[in-house]
């Protein structure tokens, strides 16, 4: 870690596929994080173990997202990157997280809700610890921002209070660490349902565009994708959501204002913008698609960068949890 620039941590479980609208939305925007800050970024693989896997399948998903992280530009030399499961201060925190987490604050937590629901035959004890094993995560590291989904903030909010309540109970240990909302970065919607965004865990495989996507399937859905009626391009979220989705993601890989855009389909329909769309989107993935191919043809290779990282990350890590496990008065090992 590079002298005493702010910490940033962040992590995503290895469910679903990445898609386009992670890479625009989050992705993008951590590289040209990790610049100015410290970066440590972790595959979240004991969080995705509360809904039930796949075992082989799993694993294989795993080493591909990090496969796609690298190709995608997550530099090693330039930031933290590791498999959560590979680090264990991050189960050991949670335990002693647990023990000041009252159970109706893991209860009232909207992701719980919401799984519960989803999974009602199996709402184990990790679901409702889930929060508090995200909050080891980030409080392990002394974060200071953490880049997280609109979703994920009431995580973060309860991350924040176990930090502070530990803190008051003892002395300062952990920083308390704050939401990283990126000032830019496109929501993306669904290409077959404009007003819902695009999700990596969208059962349609047509709405979502996946990094690792062949041409002709980035171009088969871009085609495909819902539009209007009306027959002319303009950016009008409220009533061309689907034009507008389109006109966002060319913005975002093209680099171009929108306002230049709309002008370049004066007299033109919507077959031309999705052509156009698509052949943007399909000339972005590509160097990642090879990439990534590459990477995947060497396992060893992303096997060390992770057995590194992990090393990088424990390291850290462990200066964190003897401090915790001293003031709590655990007998030193
Ligand atoms: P899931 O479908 O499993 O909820 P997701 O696709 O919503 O997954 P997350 O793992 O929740 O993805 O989020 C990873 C990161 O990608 C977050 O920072 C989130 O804000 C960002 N992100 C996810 N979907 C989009 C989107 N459609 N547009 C922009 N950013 C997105
Ligand atoms: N819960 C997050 C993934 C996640 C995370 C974290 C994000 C696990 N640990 C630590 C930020 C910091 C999600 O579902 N997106």
């Amino acid at each position: 870690m590079i002298g005493d620039k702010k910490i940033v941590y962040s992590a995503v479980q290895p469910t679903g596929c990445i898609t386009l609208g992670n890479y625009i939305g989050a992705i993008k925007n951590w590289i040209k994080l990790f610049e100015e800050y410290n970066g440590i970024f972790a595959i979240a693989d004991l969080h995705a173990l509360t809904v039930r896997q796949v075992p082989a399948d799993y694993r294989q998903r795993a080493v591909s997202f990090f496969a796609q992280y690298l190709a995608c530009g997550l530099d090693p030399e330039k930031c933290i990157l590791y498999f959560q499961s590979h680090v264990h201060e991050h189960t050991e925190l949670t335990w002693i997280l647990n023990c000041f987490t009252y159970i109706g604050e893991a209860q009232r937590m909207t992701q719980f809700k919401d799984k519960s629901a989803k999974h009602a035959d199996n709402v184990n004890m990790g679901l409702l610890d889930y929060p508090v094993l995200m909050a080891s995560d980030i409080l392990l590291y002394q974060t200071d921002y953490v880049p997280v989904g609109i979703d994920q903030k009431q995580h973060l909010e309860l991350s924040r209070d176990l930090a502070i309540r530990f803190n008051n109970l003892y002395s300062p240990t952990f920083t308390v660490p704050e939401a990283y909302i990126p000032k830019q970065g496109a929501k993306v919607f669904s290409l077959q349902d404009p007003t819902k965004k695009m999700s990596k865990s969208d059962p349609d495989v047509n709405a979502t565009v996946s990094l690792i996507d062949t041409p002709d399937d980035v171009m088969r859905k871009f085609k495909r994708a819902v539009t209007d009626c009306d027959g002319f391009v303009a950016y009008d979220e409220e009533n061309k959501p689907g034009v507008s989705n389109l006109l966002t993601i060319y913005s975002a890989v093209s680099g171009k204002p929108i306002e230049d855009i709309v002008p370049m389909f004066e007299g033109k329909g919507y077959a031309e913008l999705k052509t156009e769309v698509g052949d943007a989107v399909v000339e972005t993935l590509r160097p990642i698609r090879e990439k990534y191919t590459d990477f995947m043809k060497n396992k060893d290779y992303i096997l060390s960068v992770a057995k590194n990282g992990a090393m990088q990350a424990s390291g850290i890590a462990r200066r964190t949890l003897s401090k915790v496990y001293r003031k709590v008065g655990l007998v030193e090992a």
